[in-house]
């Protein structure tokens, strides 16, 4: 095995949980605007669409359960403490509950909320109204889910920097490499001379960016190549 492995996931490796990616046929940017209820300026607009878009999502990300490539990387990171950082662009927490010691959740986690007021962030597993007020400022209307829209910065960049940097393998599963910064870190890893795979259920745009290709559902590749 390599020295340490950097692995980031997208939303396909919990398309066989249940829950739906972005851009694949189906998917919720052909379903709603992303610029409606993934930007600042979409939730300024009209707060009720975007509340409502994610108190779904939540609830479906609740009753949805981890899958054998969520638990494949939580052998992998159990059986090699320190050596995997697992990089995640998804909001939902079924890395966390197939068993991942650490998670670094790039884009947020929908179980949160964020006071766009004072920056405070707590746990939050219903359903989010626009009369939701802070606990730390008492502020209302300010209240919104802990995820990172676009036109936003994501969350621990300097940690992937720093990770990407030592990484001896970088592994992307279930990711379209259509949204930066993420889609930019093969490029980092692959500049600094490190082995690149993509597990995807097809070749991605970006695939010509990658060393080596899996193709598959993420619940068969993924395991099969922890093994
Ligand atoms: C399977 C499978 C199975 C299916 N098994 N596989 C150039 C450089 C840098 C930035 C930019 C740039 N150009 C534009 C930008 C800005 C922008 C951007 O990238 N835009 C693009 C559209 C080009 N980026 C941003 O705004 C980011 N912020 C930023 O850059 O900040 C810099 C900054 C600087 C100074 C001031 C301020 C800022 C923020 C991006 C935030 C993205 N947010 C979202 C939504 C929020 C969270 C949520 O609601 O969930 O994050 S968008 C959405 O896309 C979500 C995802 O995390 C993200 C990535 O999607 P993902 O995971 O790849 O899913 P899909 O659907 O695209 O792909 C699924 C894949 O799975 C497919 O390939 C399938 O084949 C596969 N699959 N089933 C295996 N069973």
């Amino acid at each position: 095995m390599a020295d340490e492995i950097v692995i980031l996931t997208g939303a396909g490796i919990s398309a066989e949980s249940g829950l739906g990616t972005f851009r694949d046929v189906g998917g919720l940017w052909s379903q709603y605007d992303l610029e409606d209820v993934a930007t600042p300026q979409g939730y300024a607009r009209d707060p009720d669409l975007v509340l409502g878009f994610y108190n779904a999502r939540r609830e479906n990300a609740r009753m949805a359960a981890p899958n054998a490539a969520h638990r494949a990387i939580a052998r992998l990171q159990r059986e090699w403490p320190g050596a995997v950082t697992l990089v995640t662009q998804n909001i939902d927490d079924l890395h966390e509950r197939g068993g991942s010691p650490e998670v670094v959740h790039m884009h947020g986690e929908i179980m949160r909320a964020l006071c766009a007021s004072c920056g405070h962030r707590w746990g939050w597993t219903g359903a989010m109204s626009r009369e939701d007020t802070c606990p730390a400022c008492g502020r209302g209307a300010l209240v919104r889910p802990d995820v990172v829209w676009f036109g936003e910065m994501p969350y621990h960049l300097d940690l992937i920097g720093e990770r990407l940097e030592r990484a001896g393998l970088f592994v992307a599963i279930g990711t379209s490499g259509a949204v930066y910064p993420a889609a930019g870190f093969v490029a980092e890893a692959a500049g600094a001379g490190v082995p690149t795979i993509e597990i995807n259920l097809e070749r991605s745009e970006v695939a010509g960016m990658f060393d080596r290709h899996i193709l598959g559902p993420a619940s068969e590749t993924v395991p099969l190549w922890v093994e």
